[in-house]
């Protein structure tokens, strides 16, 4: 990369979770030239222990206005390049909690040429000191976000490399396949002629490369990000029942009483590697309670907002004016699972309207609802899922395939050798940005600043 960056300023932040009461152990970190310098003057160190790099200190942060001790601290000094930003780091390892950790950051705040790391800043001058590549620090965000063990997996492949290393395979199969055309355009008569069908057909395996990483992302995402599922229906269908029946525990509450429920209320489940918040909601019906109403409104606002709505209905009343006006509320585009509840009652409905039916009380038809559901997500195939590329990094790669789709038009029009290299330059190129080879500051700035502060 040829960037250079000032990074001359020292910059500390707190690194570990802040968090009333809990956190036994909590990390400032301080990373830049003066990181020792500015540590070593609001410490007492007792006894002969001395500055190594990679050895712990033992001692006290002191107040230097009132020479008061703050805390009993470790205190661990890395020189650089061996750091994770590749300057010299110092970890102040002190007690936890909320208060004793942000009194340690002030007193180092306080020190000269010492300021407050921006979020991802000591991210981003890792990869600015060639310490980590832009998808491995990316996959370190997301390994610290990640809500079930599948996410983390992926972002474990990302820190190693996985996302860089198959995105240069692709990339160097192209830089071989420019070159080859180019040597073309300078020497086309000392050389033998190309024959654009064989290089087009390669082209294509390419594409398809790409086209995989394409649909992995979109899973990878599913893992990553989870789905928001509103369950909704009239009053009394089941709803809640079925928010406890999948999250197994007894979350809301049940009443044969319609309009039990008027509170969004939420829980967390993981179905296939996919995190998946559950909305419960109020029946949907007309009503004049002041508070049932408020119920019924947010109702409305999930099953507009929802990544996937489930309407339930009751098997035993049949389907009802009310769940055919449901029905007609859910946005088209929103993919829908028509779910009708108490199968272990009479059923009323004879031409039901149910895509799957079950009993919450008795569980069966259970597994066929989840079965289903996760059909519609479009995630029945997450665990073949090695690698899966963040945003950004897709729609560059989305990018790149569109480019080398468009060379199928250059050479059916049976176009010059220089537009093949035009839509090749314009893949190399989007890759080269995956990977950060190409990558401006101000890009690199919008990519860490997504990050929290201590990272
Ligand atoms: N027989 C039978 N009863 C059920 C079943 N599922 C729920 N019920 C009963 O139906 C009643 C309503 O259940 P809830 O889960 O509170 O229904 P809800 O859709 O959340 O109702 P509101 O919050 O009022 O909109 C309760 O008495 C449940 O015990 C089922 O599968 N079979
Ligand atoms: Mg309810």
């Amino acid at each position: 990369m040829s960037l250079t960056f000032p990074t001359e300023e020292t910059i500390a932040a707190i690194a570990s979770a802040i968090s009333p009461e809990e956190g036994a152990i909590a990390i400032v970190k301080v990373s830049g030239p003066l990181a020792k310098q500015v540590v070593s003057s609001i410490v007492q160190i007792p006894g002969n222990q001395i500055w190594k790099s990679h050895s712990i200190l033992y001692g006290y942060v002191i107040n230097l206005q009132t020479q008061k001790k703050i805390d009993e601290v470790l205190i661990l000094f890395m020189e650089g390049p061996r750091s994770f930003t590749g300057e010299d780091v110092v970890e102040i390892h002190c007690h936890g909690g909320l208060i004793v950790v942000q009194q340690v950051l002030e007193q180092v705040l306080m020190q000269p040429n010492t300021r407050r790391a921006f979020p991802g800043e000591f991210s981003q001058r890792a990869v600015l000191n060639g310490r980590l590549d832009i998808t491995q620090a990316e996959a370190i965000h997301e390994l610290i976000s990640a809500r079930t063990q599948k996410a983390a997996q992926l972002a474990i492949a990302g820190i190693d490399g996985d996302i860089t290393n198959s995105i240069n395979e692709i990339k160097n199969k192209l830089l071989d396949q420019l070159s080859e055309i180019e040597a073309r355009i300078d020497f086309e008569e000392d050389l033998p002629t190309l024959n654009s069908k064989i290089l087009l057909d390669d082209l294509m395996l390419i594409h398809n490369q790409l086209s995989q990483l394409i649909s992995n992302a979109e899973q990878g995402c599913l893992i990553r990000n989870g789905l928001k599922i509103a369950l909704i229906g009239s009053p009394n269908v089941g709803k809640s029942s079925l928010l406890n029946l999948l999250s197994k525990k007894e979350k809301a509450i049940v009443t044969n009483l319609p309009g039990t429920t008027r509170d969004l209320l939420e829980s967390e489940i993981i179905l296939e590697n996919i995190p998946i918040r559950l909305l419960d909601t109020a029946g949907i019906r007309e009503t004049n309670d002041a508070i049932e109403k408020i119920g019924v409104s947010l109702s409305q606002k999930a099953l507009l907002t929802a990544d996937v709505v489930v309407l339930i209905f009751d098997l035993n009343q049949g389907w009802t004016h009310n769940d055919q006006k449901l029905l007609e509320q859910i946005p088209r585009e929103t993919p829908k699972l028509l779910v009708g509840n108490k199968s272990d009652l009479p059923i009323k409905d004879t031409k039901s309207m149910a895509e799957v039916t079950m009993s919450t009380l008795t569980g069966e038809g259970e597994q066929e609802v989840i079965r289903k559901l996760l059909n519609i997500c479009g995630a029945n195939e997450t665990s073949g899922v090695e690698i899966a590329l963040n945003q950004r990094q897709l729609d560059l790669v989305k990018d790149a395939a569109k480019s080398i789709d468009q060379i199928k038009e250059v050479a059916k029009q049976r176009l010059p050798w220089d537009f093949w290299t035009i839509d090749l330059r314009e893949a190399i190129y989007k890759l080269n940005q995956v990977t950060g080879e190409e990558i401006t500051e101000a890009l690199l700035d919008r990519i860490f600043s997504r990050f929290c502060i201590g990272k």
